[in-house]
């Protein structure tokens, strides 16, 4: 008799911690992604989120150029902090390029690269309320990149 009474109650507590935590998901929207091919250009890119980590690969079919576009709208102005690492660490053997670029303006904010011998690259830059930023990775054509990457947006 008493768990008749406590079930319905310690189920309805769990329904609304998990409300909380759908809630809070979606408002803060810290996910782990996968890449979704093909997001070869900007019209194509997978959409993300500020706080998201993005798994993925550059590597397109028989491990030749591959480029993937990421977009997301910023919500409120501030600094934006992007980090893209070659999950190989220095085991990694080929150059791999990160470009941030505001899509409302079409500016280009920053460049970058990873390399064997400095796996992990890290971009600062500033956005704008309402600005739709893509964030390119591009491994040219040449060797198979030999492993996936992690790009973080905070
Ligand atoms: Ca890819
Ligand atoms: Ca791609």
């Amino acid at each position: 008799m008493i768990q008749a009474v406590w079930q319905p109650r310690k189920a309805l507590a769990t329904l609304t911690v998990l409300g909380m935590l759908l809630a809070g998901a979606s408002a803060a929207s810290a996910a782990t992604v996968l890449e979704s091919e093909s997001n070869n250009s900007a019209a194509t890119a997978d959409a993300v989120n500020i706080g998201d980590t993005v798994l993925g690969q550059l590597n397109g079919p028989g491990g030749g150029a591959d480029n993937d576009y990421f977009a997301f709208t910023a919500p409120t102005a501030g600094t934006v902090t992007v980090t893209f690492s070659s999950d190989g660490g220095t085991s990694e053997a080929v150059n791999q390029y990160i470009s941030v670029i505001d899509a409302t303006t079409a500016t280009t904010l920053a460049t970058g690269s990873i390399s064997p011998t400095s796996p992990s690259r890290t971009i600062t830059f500033s956005k704008t309320a309402g600005h739709t930023y893509h964030v390119v990775l591009v491994k040219p054509t040449g060797s198979p990149a030999l492993y996936g990457y992690h790009l973080a947006i905070s």
